[in-house]
C-alpha cells in the first residue's frame, strides 16, 4: 500500500508555493547503451558541464521542441536541469518542511537534488514528490539544484505496455536498431509534462483529507477524514463554508460526519439552474508546539447511483452526452497548458458537452478542477490502454496497475466531478486471466472508494469478455462503417442495435457508448460521402444517434464521440499526420460533426433537463 497522502498544493497562511517550471537545460542520451547518465554521473554537476544541453521548455513534451527527428523519436533516458533558489527563510526555520512536487513525468524519473539522489517514480501520468528539508539544509546554501532524468521506454509491465524490438538483420537495419511497439495510437509524447513546485509545510502537516458525502432530505452529509503526520496529538478543526462565506458546518476532532442544512448540491451543468456548488471545507491541524498547518478542500456534496438501466446523480438519471479526449497540442504535446484547457472547456460548454473520459490516462490535476467548478463530469481513466499482450497479465504487471490506481484514487477521489473509475480501455478481456486481472482490479478498487462505480472500456466479443462480470457499467467502443465493413454505414443500424441487445441481454447493466466515430481530413468533401471526407464523418455519427435515441429510452446511458479533437499518433499507414477523429481540428476549430453534435447534445439537454 503507498504511504502517505497526495494533496493538490495549494497555498494557506501556513503553506508557500514555489513554481519551478520555466526553462530548463536539456540532453537526450543519445549513446548506444542509452546508459552514459548513469555512467558519468550527469546529476553530481551542473548538466553543462558534462556535455552540451538545450532549452526545454517545462511543462511540456520535448518530442516536438527541436527541428531534430532523433529527439521526437527518442526512447530512452532524457536528462533535465534547473537551478532555483530557495527563500533563505524556508531553510533557517527549523519548522518549515520544504517538498519537491513533479505534476508528472512521462514515464520512469529519477530526481536529485544537489546531486543527491531524493526519489524515483514509476508511471508517466500521476504526481510525485519529496521531501528534500535535510538535504537543502546539508547541501549548499540557498541554490537548489534540481535534476531529473526521464525515461519513455515501455515495456510489458509499464501501464500503458509496450515492447522494444531490436531489429537483428544487419543486412536492413545497422547494429543495435531497435523500435518501440505499442498497442495504442496516440503519440507516445515524453518529458516533464506538468508543473514542477516547490512548496512547504509547516512540520506537523496535514498529510491526506478524504471526504465522502451524500444527503437526505435537505440535510447535506460530509464525511471527514484528516491525517496529520509529524504530531502524535494534533488538534483538528474542520470548518464548512458556503460560497457566500458564511460558516454552515464546523466540528473538531479528526475524522467526523458535518450536517449541512439546506444543502446545495454539486449539480452538473444543464441539469439544474444552481450547478456545481462548492462548498469550502478548512481544515486546522495544531501540534504540540502550537504550530498550526492549514489546508483548504473544495467540497462538493452529490452522491452517484448505479441501477441496472440508470446512472443516477442525486438520485436524478443523468445522461453522459460528451466526449473523450486527449491531452495532446502543437508543439507542447502533452505538456499542460492553460490556455488550452480553458479553451477546450470553453468548447465543451459551447457544445452542450456534460461529461468526458479522460482516455486514456488521468489528466492534470487543473483539469478535474476546472470540472468540479464548471459541473461537467468525469470517468476518471487510468493509463491501462493496450493490454493487449498476455505477458502483460502476469502478476507484477497486475500489481503496478493496483498500486497505479491506488495513486490515482488518492489523489483524485475528492472530486465531485469524478464520478466513476475506468480501470483500463480495450484490453483483451477474452483472453483466459482476464477474468482473475479485471475482478482483482475492480475489487481492489472499490475497497479504495466505495462512493463511486468501477468500469472498464471494452471492444471484446460480449459472449467472451472476461470482465463485465465485475463492472457497474458495461462501456462499449464499436466503429461499426470504419474498421468493420469500410464505407458501408448502411449497417450501422442493425449492428448497433445487435451490439447493444446483446450486452444487455448478458448482463442487464447500463450501457455507455464511450467510443464511436470516423477520421475526417478536414477540407475533404464528397457527396454521397466517402470515407475520410469531413461528410462521411456526419454521416456516421448521424447513424449512430438514431440508435442512441432508440435505446436511451431502455439502458443505454451515455454516448462519448472519438474524438474531441485530432491528436498526434505514431506514424502508420492509417494515420494522416496523426488520428483525424477529432469533431475539431487539433487547432479546436469546428469540423461539420462539431455543429450536429452541438445541436443534438443541447436538444438533449432540453429534452433530459
Ligand atoms: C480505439 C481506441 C482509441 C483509438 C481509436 C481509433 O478503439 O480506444 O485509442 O484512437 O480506437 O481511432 O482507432
Amino acid at each position: 500500500a503507498l504511504q502517505g497522502g497526495m494533496l493538490s498544493p495549494t497555498e494557506s497562511p501556513s503553506r508557500e508555493v514555489k513554481d519551478v517550471s520555466g526553462l530548463w537545460s536539456f540532453r537526450a542520451d543519445l549513446s548506444p547503451e542509452r546508459n552514459r547518465g548513469f555512467e558519468q554521473e550527469w546529476y553530481k554537476s551542473p548538466l553543462a558541464e558534462t556535455g552540451p544541453v538545450i532549452d526545454m521548455p517545462v511543462p511540456s513534451s520535448y518530442n516536438d521542441i527541436t527541428q531534430d527527428a532523433k529527439i521526437r523519436d527518442f526512447i530512452g533516458w532524457v536528462w533535465y536541469e534547473k537551478d532555483v533558489w530557495v527563500p533563505a527563510r524556508w531553510i533557517q526555520d527549523r519548522g518549515t518542511r520544504i517538498v519537491l512536487r513533479v505534476g508528472s513525468a512521462h514515464y520512469y524519473s529519477v530526481l536529485w537534488v544537489n546531486g543527491v539522489s531524493v526519489t524515483e517514480h514509476v508511471g508517466g501520468h500521476l504526481p510525485f514528490e519529496a521531501d528534500i528539508s535535510d538535504v537543502l539544509r546539508q547541501t549548499s546554501g540557498s541554490v537548489c539544484r534540481i535534476t531529473i532524468a526521464v525515461n519513455n521506454t515501455l515495456t510489458l509491465e509499464t501501464l500503458p505496455p509496450g515492447t522494444i524490438q531490436y531489429m537483428n538483420d544487419r543486412t536492413r537495419y545497422p547494429a543495435g536498431y531497435f523500435v518501440q511497439n505499442t498497442n495504442f495510437d496516440f503519440f507516445n509524447y515524453a518529458g516533464i509534462h506538468r508543473s514542477v513546485l516547490l512548496y512547504t509545510t509547516p512540520k506537523a502537516h496535514i498529510d491526506d483529507i478524504t471526504v465522502e458525502t451524500s444527503f437526505s432530505d435537505n440535510i447535506g452529509l460530509v464525511s471527514y477524514n484528516v491525517s496529520v503526520l509529524g504530531s502524535s496529538k494534533p488538534a483538528v478543526k474542520v470548518t464548512l463554508s458556503a460560497q457566500d462565506g458564511r460558516c454552515v458546518a464546523s466540528a473538531n476532532g479528526s475524522r467526523g460526519v458535518l450536517k449541512v442544512t439546506d444543502v446545495n448540491l454539486w449539480w452538473p451543468y444543464l441539469m439544474h439552474e444552481n450547478p456545481a456548488y462548492l462548498y469550502s471545507m478548512e481544515v486546522q491541524a495544531t501540534a504540540e508546539d502550537g504550530q498550526t498547518d492549514v489546508y483548504t478542500l473544495p467540497v462538493g456534496i452529490r452522491t452517484i447511483k448505479v441501477t441496472s438501466t440508470q446512472f443516477l446523480i442525486n438520485n436524478k438519471p443523468f445522461y453522459f452526452h460528451g466526449v473523450n479526449k486527449h491531452e495532446d497540442a502543437d508543439i507542447r504535446g502533452k505538456g499542460f497548458d492553460w490556455p488550452l484547457v480553458v479553451k477546450d472547456f470553453n468548447l465543451m460548454k459551447w457544445m452542450g458537452v456534460n461529461s468526458f473520459r479522460t482516455s486514456h490516462y488521468p489528466y492534470a490535476e487543473e483539469v478535474l478542477q476546472m470540472a468540479d467548478r464548471h459541473g461537467i463530469v468525469i470517468i476518471d481513466e487510468c493509463p491501462g490502454v493496450g493490454i493487449k499482450d498476455i505477458r502483460s497479465f502476469g502478476n507484477v504487471s497486475l500489481a503496478h496497475h493496483l498500486t497505479v490506481m491506488e495513486e490515482l484514487v488518492r489523489r483524485d477521489k475528492n472530486h465531485p466531478s469524478v464520478v466513476m473509475w475506468s480501470v483500463a480501455n480495450e484490453p483483451a478481456s477474452e483472453m483466459q486471466p482476464a477474468g482473475f486481472y479485471f475482478k482483482a482490479l475492480v475489487s481492489r478498487t472499490k475497497s479504495l472508494d466505495s462512493s463511486r462505480p468501477v468500469t472498464y472500456i471494452t471492444d471484446s466479443n460480449y459472449a467472451r469478455d472476461l470482465g463485465a462480470p465485475y463492472v457497474d457499467v458495461i462501456c462499449v467502443n464499436s466503429y461499426f462503417s470504419w474498421y468493420h465493413d469500410p464505407g458501408h454505414t448502411e449497417i450501422i443500424d442493425l449492428q448497433l442495435n445487435t451490439q447493444f441487445d446483446n450486452w444487455y441481454g448478458k448482463y442487464q447493466k447500463p450501457i455507455i457508448q464511450s467510443e464511436y466515430g470516423a477520421d475526417a481530413v478536414p477540407g475533404l468533401h464528397t457527396d454521397p460521402p466517402m470515407m475520410f471526407t469531413e461528410e462521411y464523418q456526419k454521416t456516421v455519427l448521424q447513424n449512430y444517434h438514431n440508435v442512441f435515441d432508440q435505446k436511451r429510452k431502455e439502458f443505454v446511458i451515455g454516448e462519448l464521440i472519438w474524438n474531441f479533437a485530432d491528436f498526434m499518433t505514431a506514424q502508420t499507414i492509417t494515420r494522416v499526420v496523426g488520428n483525424k477523429k477529432g469533431i475539431f481540428t487539433r487547432q479546436r476549430q469546428p469540423k461539420p460533426g462539431a455543429f450536429l453534435l452541438r445541436e443534438r447534445y443541447w436538444r438533449i439537454a432540453n429534452e433530459t433537463g
